[in-house]
């Protein structure tokens, strides 16, 4: 298999960790796709993922599966011993539940932010973004607010569960790690007093698979 990312970004990292929590790595060759150059943008990329965004992961017999959570579901059924996706349907339902909330209340945001009201990834990468969201700078701001509130959001539900899904760790929580990170680059900070949310990452970055991603 191959994986066409870019090393130290948010959404690679979702499936980096998850390659390390099914012990995948050695079966993977990474592909490394230049983002500030606009590399995803053009013909060769769009042939693979025509929404132009990484990670994309390539089968042997070349099918091409973009979309994190997709890529973990291939992933994590491989072995037909799923850790990350659920094995009940109210295991799963709840998985994918809190998975797309992590996607559209948090990690989506934050790149909305961070691509239409901040230099993003800079101007090679800015010509293929929507010119006419450019010029509303607050419709990036609308994306902040909304990621703040999401964080609160995680925070709450974290004062009362160990994981974002409930007891075990998940793609979810995965979604969640790679949200931060992005927060972080794009200058959003954790408010301090979001303690269960401050807690849950520390105690999931000393996982080997989110320490080594
Ligand atoms: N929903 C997609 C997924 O799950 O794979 C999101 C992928 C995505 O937005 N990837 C970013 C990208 O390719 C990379 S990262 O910044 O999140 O690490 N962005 C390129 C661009 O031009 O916005």
């Amino acid at each position: 298999m191959k994986i066409y990312d870019t090393p130290g970004f948010p959404n690679p990292l979702r499936v980096r960790i998850v390659l390390g929590e099914k012990n995948l790595y050695s079966q993977v060759e990474f592909i490394n796709v230049d983002l500030p150059a606009a590399e995803h943008k053009q013909p060769a990329f769009l042939t693979m993922n025509p929404l132009g965004t990484v990670p994309v992961l390539e089968l042997e017999d070349g099918t091409w599966i973009a979309e994190c959570t997709a890529i973990t579901e291939y992933l994590d059924n491989l072995d037909g011993r799923p850790l990350l996706t659920g094995v009940s349907p109210r295991e799963k339902a709840l998985i994918h539940m809190m998975q797309k909330r992590a996607e559209s209340e948090l990690i989506d945001a934050i790149g909305l932010y961070f691509h239409y009201a901040t230099a993003g990834l800079g101007p090679e990468l800015q010509r293929y973004k929507y010119p006419e969201w450019q010029e509303r700078k607050q419709w990036g701001e609308m994306h902040r607010l909304k990621a703040e509130k999401g964080l609160g959001y995680f925070n709450q539900l974290l004062e009362k569960q160990p994981y974002i899904a409930g007891d075990r760790f998940s793609m979810a929580d995965a979604t969640v790690i790679g949200a931060l990170l992005f927060a972080f680059y794009a200058g959003i900070p954790v408010p301090q007093h979001y303690r269960a949310l401050l807690t849950w990452k520390a105690r999931v970055y000393e996982r080997p698979s989110v320490a080594n991603a």
